[in-house]
């Protein structure tokens, strides 16, 4: 028996030894430390043996299973070594090759003049506030002093939400300028619900609003159906108009440079008086007269005014002892202007030709 045991060996590790790959060595473990291996087959004729030969043939045994199983080890470390090497001698890799650029994202042109306008403005002592992009028909037109059928809504054609009222109505519209984060502003400022009497002494603000804001209007090179604007407003006592001119054209300065010409023109808004618009030269043809500034020479970016005293009192501001301006201006304009963009569509067409130059 002890002889058959000797044999099993040397044959079996003669096998591992030729076994070159995962296939081979797992065929061998099966056959010779499985189940139905011939060690096992020892074992179970062990009963058969004279008692005093079963000691010396079971301790052999053992012996045995533990050397293959070592030499299993051993021998699948190899395979796997061997394996590696010969992927990395035919797999070889080129490092010498350019690697392939991360793609970093980046920020969409108008998110980076508001970002610049926000700057400017942060540096003239303005928080940075926003509003909702839906709106009641209320804040959007009623509390800006245009009331329903005024003609001024018409100016501002409007994106209704589908939430009709039993008289016919529909109060939650897609807000048509950022106009409404005024009264939202003002009512944070002072407390005030819009019911009861005007709050004592609230404080004096100075906040503008960035955001989208909708039009059902028509689409052109200059005019777009979602655009954003960056609203603007100054509350406390004496403010002037001049405080106004002076704001906004040290603002365009900054933005457009010290030589850039600026004008402001009279103008109308329902809930500003005086009213004024500010036009800057167009860049894109030098003032001489272009498609996109309607062959003016000038480009319309923003509305202001002083704010009316009706809308004052809406916010929760006695117009008698406070008075304010407000602006509201267009950054696909501003970004047209200081990058020549000739066609206003390109911002939001998703067209990454467009948008990687920036
Ligand atoms: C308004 O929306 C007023 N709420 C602005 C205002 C605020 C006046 C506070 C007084 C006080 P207007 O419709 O003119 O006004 O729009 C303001 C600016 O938004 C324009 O000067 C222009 O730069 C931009 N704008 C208007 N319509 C479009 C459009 N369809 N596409 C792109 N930009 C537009």
């Amino acid at each position: 028996m002890l002889e058959e045991l000797e044999q099993i060996r040397a044959e079996a590790l003669a096998k591992l030894a030729e076994a070159n790959d995962a296939k081979a060595l797992e065929a061998w473990r099966v056959a010779y430390l499985g189940r139905k291996s011939p060690l096992k087959q020892v074992f179970t004729q062990m009963g058969k043996l004279p008692p005093e030969e079963r000691p010396l043939v079971g301790k052999r045994t053992n012996e045995i299973r533990r050397e293959f199983e070592a030499a299993y080890e051993e021998r699948a470390a190899a395979i796997r070594q061997a394996e590696l090497r010969r992927a990395l001698a035919e797999e070889r890799l080129d490092v010498t090759l350019p690697g392939r650029k991360p793609a970093p994202g980046r920020l969409h042109p108008v998110t980076q003049t508001i970002r610049r306008i926000s700057e400017i403005f942060a540096e003239m002592g303005f928080q940075v506030l926003r509003s909702r992009e839906v709106e009641t028909d209320e804040y959007n037109f009623q509390l800006l002093n245009i009331p329903p059928h005024h003609p001024a809504r018409e100016m501002q054609d409007t994106f209704y939400v589908k939430t009709q009222t039993e008289d016919d109505t529909y109060p939650v519209v897609l807000r048509t300028h950022t106009s409404p984060g005024q009264i939202h502003a003002m009512r944070m400022m002072s407390g005030y619900t819009g019911e009861g009497p005007l709050p004592e002494n609230p404080p004096p603000l100075r906040v503008i609003l960035p955001g989208m804001v909708y039009r059902y209007e028509q689409i052109t090179a200059r005019s777009e159906i979602q655009f954003t604007q960056v609203e603007g407003l100054a509350v406390g006592h004496n403010i002037t108009f001049s405080d106004l001119k002076g704001t906004l054209a040290d603002f365009a300065r900054r933005m457009f440079g010290p030589e850039a010409r600026v004008r402001f023109r009279a103008s109308h808004f329902p809930f500003t008086e005086p009213s004024a618009e500010v036009d800057v030269e167009c860049f894109l043809c030098g003032g001489k007269g272009c498609n996109v500034c309607k062959h003016t020479g000038w480009l319309e970016i923003l509305g202001a005014g002083m704010v009316h005293p009706v809308v004052l009192r809406n916010g929760g501001y006695d117009p008698e002892k406070y008075s304010g301006f407000a602006f509201g201006m267009g950054p696909e304009r501003i970004t047209m202007l200081r990058h020549y963009i000739e066609d206003i569509r390109y911002f939001w067409s998703g067209d990454l030709r467009f948008l990687e130059q920036f």
